[in-house]
């Protein structure tokens, strides 16, 4: 028998436990093992009912996805799932912690469900790019009629115990022990006699308006195509008899096993847990951080500070002047008093946090008890300088120093003072207590805890942290500025602002290139090509019109007129006929004859681009893993997570294929397509990125 699986005897009932650590995902040997113990108990003399408990944190968390992409392997879930339902024997589980996915899946083919009032339980397999495959899309409405079993499973997200219990999926909710709660539930149902009581044997559950239903689900998803399918699953539920909807469903689950959205996102999966699991911090303690110093109370150091308040910890936050300081206060109470708003903090909890957990000062000797420091203020070289300097004076030994800064060079940061090694780039995005991702910068001379210690905070603030090292943009925003910039060249040869939008949103990307450069302001484009200027190559290609549209004072949706014009109060604008008319006077100017744009080209320029420049970027070390790039642009930039990433995409699409398109894209500009070494070497020998996440030990 398998040694996943311990069997014990407590008089007419046999305990199952499965033992598969950390979260007994339903791997062969642990399906086999629940097979051969249900075998074992049906055959055990006397025994009447079985118990089914997971060790451990949870009751069991799915389907082992480490197997996903690999012949599949008997016995098959649906089949172990059939099998339990069938039993003579009463099945009951006892669930705790999670049961998700193939986990509910087991449960709603035992014949009663207990669990703990902290359990959650939930289908997330839409978030893998796949559905329900083991039963749940033709037991779960059974028991919750069509609407919500079609919620629950296109949602993807779990439910608390009470909620289940309400809908129907759990029979009993009681706390206690696992294993004694389902000890005790099993006699009570023993000696009323109560009979195995199969899910698949009730009614069909009354249909939904199926079409308008998948339409709906459809348009929500953004391209995402996994939960659309799972609304035809529920309707096979509802219009088949069980045999035949189970087996619409693993027809549906296996054409989407087959998807590259499926890859996508299970590769976004691991990567989000690899992405901050790097060899260099094995064994590196973190500093303790308590208490958070913010330099700057604008938008993105009030962000911050609210993100470290919402974690638990103190904040001094700095600003030169009184009335900035109360204006900070502001901003830091109005981003408290969202969370709260939401139900995220209690009033207590805001009250606490805005009274006593928060300091603001205009005096830089407040910051004499603070374990790191974030400055957050203005982006020009010699104002950090002095910044840093005045840190460096107030703040004890051993507090780390960081900068949010964008672009500028961390290394030059960390000089001036006389503690490099305690000097990192905390890079975070705005606004910066919603926003997942945080660019922990290391330069030449950061410490090892130090670089431990980004990543702490960084956990602790809840974001998704990535290592990156000290480059113009460093990660993100240098790809960025690449793919950008080729979204600006194909305006320049004929592709409309508005179309570029249309094609990218229609590829997944939350907003197109020109609207998101609205929302930013256009002055901060406008700034950074006027900071770039004397460092151009003479073949760089720069677009100009949108210069003239801020030279006179519109800069996006702030002032109301971008490359959008915004009614007041509206976030959605309109295309301004100007840009129009501004790109048609350039392209005379260049003596260009605008060509067509497929919307299909519109998408492979605009990847290629951010594929090559993400190339670029690991080549140079300056991210660690193609892993690093693909969760930056997923978790900062909008990037459809179901394509996993740049670097995934261009896995799927064949690095050969990528890099021909490039080299043909360069016929014409060569300066700008100059394709990476390392696509060029991956390709020559190949291999994939994905190959160099494996190399890093992923
Ligand atoms: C499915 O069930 C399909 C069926 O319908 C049909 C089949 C025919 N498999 O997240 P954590 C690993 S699809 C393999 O850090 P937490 C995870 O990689 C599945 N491994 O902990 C990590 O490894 P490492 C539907 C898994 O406490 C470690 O466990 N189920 C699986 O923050 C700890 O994970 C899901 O989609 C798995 N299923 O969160 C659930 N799950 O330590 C996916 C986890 O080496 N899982 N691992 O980095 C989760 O949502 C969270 O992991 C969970 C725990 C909430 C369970």
């Amino acid at each position: 028998m398998s040694d996943k699986i311990a069997y014990a005897r407590h008089g007419d009932i046999a305990v199952l436990r499965i033992e598969n650590p950390p979260v007994n995902a339903l791997s062969q040997a642990v399906r086999q093992g629940l097979w051969d113990a249900m075998d074992r108990a049906e055959s055990d003399e006397g025994v009447r009912a079985v118990v089914i408990v997971g060790e451990g944190r949870a009751f069991i968390a799915g389907a082992d996805i480490t197997e996903f992409g690999k012949p599949p392997m008997e016995p098959h879930l649906p089949v172990l799932c059939n099998r339990i339902e069938a039993s003579p024997l009463l099945v009951v589980a006892s669930m705790h912690g999670v049961s998700l996915g193939g986990g509910l899946e087991v449960a709603l083919s035992t014949h009663y469900r207990i669990a703990q009032p902290t359990a959650r339980v939930g289908l997330p397999e839409v978030n893998l790019g796949l559905i329900p495959g083991a039963g749940a899309t033709q037991r779960l409405p059974r028991l919750t009629g069509a609407q919500k079993a079609v919620e629950m499973i296109t949602s993807g997200a779990p439910i608390k115990a009470g909620a289940a219990l309400d809908l129907g999926i759990l029979d009993r909710v009681t706390e206690g022990e696992p294993e004694a709660v389902g000890l005790a539930y099993a006699k009570e149902l023993l000696e009323q006699d109560a009979a195995p009581r199969p899910v698949s044997q009730l009614p069909a559950a009354d249909p939904l308006d199926w079409d308008a239903t998948y339409d709906a689900v459809l348009a929500k998803g953004r391209g995402q195509i996994s939960p659309a399918v799972a609304v035809r699953a529920v309707q096979a539920a509802s219009e088949l008899p069980f045999a035949q909807g189970l087996e619409k469903e693993r027809e549906l689950f296996m054409e989407l096993m087959q998807t590259d959205q499926r890859q996508g996102m299970i590769h976004a999966f691991f990567s989000e847990r690899a992405v901050s699991n790097l060899p260099e911090l094995k064994g590196v303690a973190s500093r303790d951080i308590k208490a958070v110093g913010v330099i700057g109370g604008g938008t993105m150091g009030a962000g911050i500070a609210t993100a470290a308040l919402l974690a638990g910890m103190e904040v001094v936050l700095i600003e030169m002047k009184e009335e900035a300081a109360l204006a900070a206060h502001e901003r830091i109470s109005g981003n408290l008093a969202g969370a709260l708003k939401r139900g995220k903090i209690s009033q207590e909890k805001f009250d606490a946090l805005t009274q006593k957990a928060l300091t603001v000062s205009t005096n830089y000797d407040s910051l004499g008890d603070v374990d790191l420091v974030v400055e957050a203020v203005f982006e020009d070289m010699d104002v950090k300088k002095q910044v840093f300097a005045k840190l460096d004076a107030v703040c004890k030994p051993g507090c780390v120093l960081a900068s949010n800064t964008s672009y500028l060079d961390v290394d030059e940061i960390a000089a001036s003072t006389s503690r490099p090694a305690d000097v990192i780039g905390l890079h975070f995005f705005s606004p910066a207590h919603i926003m997942k991702l945080l660019e922990v910068v290391v330069a030449d001379k950061t410490a090892p805890d130090v670089v431990a210690t980004g990543f702490a905070l960084g956990k602790a603030l809840g974001k998704i942290s990535v290592r990156a090292g000290v480059c113009d943009g460093f990660i993100g925003n240098r790809i960025l500025a690449t793919y950008r910039t080729a979204a600006d060249h194909m305006v320049l040869d004929g592709a409309s602002p508005y179309q570029i939008d249309k094609a990218l949103v229609d590829f997944g990307f939350a907003m197109g290139p020109f609207a998101v450069a609205d929302l930013a302001g256009l002055d901060i484009g406008w700034m950074t090509r006027k900071r770039k200027a004397p460092h151009r190559h003479p073949d760089e290609r720069v677009p100009t019109y949108i210069d003239k549209l801020c030279e006179e004072g519109h800069f996006g949706q702030k002032t109301g007129e971008g490359y959008y014009i915004y009614a007041a109060g509206k976030r959605a604008g309109v295309p301004n006929p100007k840009i129009a008319e501004l790109i048609a006077e350039e392209q005379a100017e260049l003596g260009i004859t605008p060509r067509p744009f497929s919307d299909e080209d519109i998408v492979r320029r605009y990847m290629c681009a951010m594929v090559n420049e993400a190339a670029k970027v690991v080549g140079e070390g300056i991210a660690r893993r193609p892993l690093d790039v693909d969760m930056t642009l997923l978790f900062g930039y909008g990037f459809p997570r179901y394509w996993g990433g740049p670097m995934k995409w261009a896995d799927i699409q064949g690095l050969d294929a990528v890099l021909a398109d490039i080299e043909s894209y360069a016929q014409d500009d060569a300066w700008f397509w100059q394709p990476a070494p390392l696509l060029k070497t991956l390709v020559a020998e190949g291999r994939t990125f994905d190959d160099l996440n494996k190399d890093a030990g992923k």
